[in-house]
């Protein structure tokens, strides 16, 4: 059976799950050891040295990358596609992806270091909780003309622009940033949301909330070391918060992506 190296929360896992779950393809999954902290290793970091969820071993098959393994998935199981029929279509719904993989993400991310991680306080949290906002809607703002007057985001049927956009407007919306009430896109998104691939997948998510709750003192006494990679690292430059990036140099609590070795 497949294996699934995952942590619920993560979007990018979140992509993966709902992904095989519409396809009825059995797996199981694993939450590796020092995920999220640094320190991760064992077959996890044979299947991905990024040590980053998701990781996916399928026989002697290892993959990593969310993309990639949504890749994978449709071209080893076809059936349903969850690809929109033209090649216009398609180049429109890996663009959306592509978007909400890294500066979307980028947002929620930062979000989620100043609000559960406590790494900024007072009027620098107000202001970077505000700049969120505004980029966030610039981005809503954006899907919503990309879905138009379609149901889904490839058109008639459910597929690879939508599972690749609700985990993240689940996150938006749990930092007080959902689609304005009333658009199409809020429409949208109750409506995938309704899909039991994504309802058990966003469950899992939310209930993995709870093992967060000691990860801010983690953070604080260095134990935890939070991966400021690419775009969450642009993001917190941008944005203003150079001195959340220079104060997690100091203490040593973040990090950068992985060395391969
Ligand atoms: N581009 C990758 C990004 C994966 C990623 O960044 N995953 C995060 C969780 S959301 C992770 O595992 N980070 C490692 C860590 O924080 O230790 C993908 O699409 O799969």
């Amino acid at each position: 059976m497949l294996t699934l190296f995952e942590h619920p929360l993560s979007p990018y896992v979140q992509k993966v799950k709902i992904a095989l779950r519409e396809k009825a393809i059995p797996f199981q999954v694993t939450t590796p050891t020092g995920i999220g902290a640094g320190g991760a290793g064992g077959d996890f970091v044979d299947a991905n040295p990024r040590a980053e969820v998701p990781a996916v071993i399928d026989g002697d098959v290892r993959i990593f990358d969310s993309t990639v393994i949504l890749e994978y998935i449709e071209d080893k199981w076809p059936s349903p596609s969850l690809l929109p029929a033209t090649p216009a279509e398609r180049a429109r719904v890996r663009m959306i992806e592509d978007v909400m993989d890294t500066q979307f993400e980028a947002i929620n991310w930062a979000l989620g270091e100043i609000r559960r991680f406590r790494r900024a306080d007072g009027a620098l949290a107000d202001s970077l909780i505000s700049t969120a906002a505004t980029q966030t809607s610039g981005f809503l703002a954006w899907l919503e003309r990309m879905l138009g007057d379609r149901p889904w985001f490839g058109g008639d049927a459910f597929g690879r622009g939508d599972l690749s956009v609700v985990p993240y407007l689940n996150n938006a919306a749990s930092y007080g940033n959902a689609p304005t009430p009333g658009s199409a896109l809020s429409a949208w998104l109750e409506r995938v949301n309704a899909r039991p691939s994504v309802a058990e997948t966003a469950r899992e998510a939310k209930a993995s909330v709870a093992s967060l709750s000691q990860v801010a003192q983690l953070i604080e006494s260095g134990k935890f070391r939070r991966e400021y990679r690419d775009h969450r690292l642009e993001w917190m430059v941008k944005s203003g918060g150079i001195e959340i990036v220079l104060k997690g140099l100091e203490k040593n609590n973040i990090r950068f992506s992985a060395d391969f070795k």
